[in-house]
């Protein structure tokens, strides 16, 4: 294991409800009666990206409108409020990262392996969720980015995944996708990668076959996980990635 590939929405944070208190804001701050509860949006997330859940939802609930030759700028309009407002939502920094992420990209950053970032969310995004947790240069810390702005394809496709082993030079095998849902899953493992998950509420009842592991979160001494397969520790520190990603720890769990 040579690098890790974190994904960004639930992955490094448990973004979705800003995002989708964001997406409401817009609807309300363009005229539009729609509004999305947890429910619905733990539904809708089955979509990956904005702008593709956005017309995902239009064609359902309006088709005949959503067929408008007006349709893609419309949709980029709507979705530029809502990236405002995540920014607003997000921005003021009282976003936490998930149990273990911080402490894991500072133990990768020690120990000389490459971080990078595979997501499909919009650029802006990851400044106003990373720069407060991991400070103003948080984009040195990492050794490729690749987000919605780097291939036209989303997740579950493989793309993203795949530009960032180009840019890190590596192969599939040599790295480790840490992802919190099912499309995430999809598109590392169509990459090729061995894959650690760690749901939300919003992805806790997608399937993660054929994933290496399955963990509530990453855990810290603070935050300690119940139930670590072959681990020291309680949490999931570099040894114990490098052991799962050899496969060494199941054999001796
Ligand atoms: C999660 C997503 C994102 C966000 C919304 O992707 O699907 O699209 O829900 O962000 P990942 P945008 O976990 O790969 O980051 O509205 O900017 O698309
Ligand atoms: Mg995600």
């Amino acid at each position: 294991m040579k690098a890790l590939i974190f994904d960004v929405d639930g992955t490094l944070a448990d973004t979705e409800t800003a995002h989708l208190q964001a997406f409401n804001a817009a609807f309300a701050e363009v005229g539009l009666d729609w509004c999305w509860d947890e429910a619905l949006y733990t539904r809708l997330l089955r979509v990956a990206g904005g702008k593709e859940r956005l017309m995902h939802y239009w064609r359902m609930v309006d088709p005949e409108e959503a067929r408008g030759c007006k349709l893609r700028e419309t949709i980029d309009a709507v979705h530029a409020i809502k990236t405002r407002h995540y920014a607003e939502l997000v921005g003021s920094g009282q976003l936490p990262l998930r149990p273990g992420i911080a402490r894991l990209i500072d133990e990768a950053g020690r120990a000389g392996v490459p971080i990078a970032i595979a997501t499909t969310t919009t650029p802006a995004n990851l400044d106003v969720l990373l720069r407060t947790p991991l400070g103003a240069d948080w984009r040195e810390r990492f050794a490729a980015i690749c987000d919605a702005g780097t291939t036209a394809v989303k997740k579950p496709a493989p793309d993203v995944y795949l530009a960032v082993l180009e840019r890190l030079g590596l192969e599939a095998g040599e790295c480790l996708a840490i992802e919190d849902s099912e499309n995430g899953l999809r598109a590392a493992q169509a990459a090729g990668i061995a894959t650690l998950i760690t749901p939300t509420a919003y992805t806790g009842q997608d399937r993660f076959d054929g994933a290496l592991l399955v963990l509530p979160h990453l855990g810290d001494p603070e935050q300690p996980i119940a139930q670590l397969p072959g681990a020291d520790h309680r949490w999931a520190d570099l040894a114990a990635l490098h052991a799962w990603h050899r496969g060494t720890l199941f054999e001796a769990a």
